[in-house]
């Protein structure tokens, strides 16, 4: 089959599952847009990305679920420590709006182990152990039933592939092999499921800030972060979501400066709350 018959065929078959789109409540798996040609060409890769970045976009923004309002979900996402879990707290006091905040404590301790303090002590060994289970606490997020008009969370699927694995990768902790393997497993489930994403808060802070706030905080596992780590997350973050250069951005960004003080930072989400649940303010 040639390239261009393969590529109309999908869109076919697109149209056809647009209209009548899965119950995203009842079976959480999109059947997979072309199993059948589940080879690795770079073609076959970019037409499924597309298509799955159109079906999400079509499924997430613009049709309703079992005939229901949509429900709007909203990412934090940020620099460690640059607030994030505050933002959500202060948001939590809204009713009509389910917050949920990130599986650290799962991090900290799955049976008995914690894969974030491994992590912190050999990345190489255990970086791929620690973000294999990121993301899949995080797709379990996702993908639980949304019980509020509004669902805001804690960052996503995607800051922990693009930007901690990236780093990791980036910074030759990670080994290669490690990089492909949770590459392939982002890309099938990204390809594949229907991540709804419609807003995303990032609070824009400086390394300086939330190095000072991680010392003060004093997480166990953290104490060892050196300024040079938060520069290196914050760069990802800038080139992700502010300059644009980097990777696919799942949803439109509102950006907020995170360095002021707790009082200030209260005041300023209180002033972008109409910006943050859109049309559903309460
Ligand atoms: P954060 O997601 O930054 O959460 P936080 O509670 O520190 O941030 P805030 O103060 O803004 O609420 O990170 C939690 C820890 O998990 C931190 O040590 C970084 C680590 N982490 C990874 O190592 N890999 C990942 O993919 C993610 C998402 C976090
Ligand atoms: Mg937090």
């Amino acid at each position: 089959m040639s390239f261009n018959c393969f590529c109309i065929r999908n869109m076919r078959r697109f149209a056809t599952w647009i209209s009548s789109p899965p119950a995203v409540s009842s079976s959480r798996l999109m059947p997979a847009i072309c199993n059948r040609f589940a080879d690795k060409s770079a073609a076959v890769r970019r037409t499924r990305a597309f298509s799955n970045h159109f079906s999400t976009e079509r499924v997430s923004r613009k049709l309703v679920r079992n005939g229901e309002e949509k429900k709007l979900v909203v990412c934090i996402e940020g620099n460690i420590a640059s607030g994030k879990t505050t933002c959500l707290e202060y948001f939590s006091k809204t009713s009509n709006i389910e917050v949920l905040t990130e599986p650290i404590c799962k991090w900290r301790n799955v049976r008995g182990h914690n894969p974030l303090a491994l992590m912190y002590q050999d990345p190489t060994r255990w970086g791929i152990t620690l973000q294999t289970y990121v993301q899949l606490t995080m797709l379990d997020r996702h993908l639980s039933t949304i019980s509020a008009p509004v669902r805001m969370m804690e960052r996503s699927i995607f800051s922990a592939k693009y930007i901690f694995v990236e780093n990791l990768y980036r910074s030759r902790k990670m080994p290669e092999v490690d990089f492909v393997v949770l590459s392939e497993w982002f890309e099938w489930i990204t390809e594949n499921i229907a991540i709804p994403v419609d807003l995303i808060v990032y609070l824009q802070s400086s390394p300086e800030i939330c190095h000072a706030r991680l010392k003060e905080r004093c997480r166990e596992e953290e104490k060892i972060i050196p300024l040079e780590y938060l520069e290196a997350i914050h760069q990802l973050y800038e080139d992700w979501l502010i300059k644009k250069t980097s990777f696919i951005i799942p949803a439109p960004v509102l950006v907020i400066s995170a360095d002021s003080d707790l009082p200030t930072m209260l005041h300023q989400y209180e002033e972008n709350r109409g910006k943050i649940l859109g049309a559903r303010n309460f």
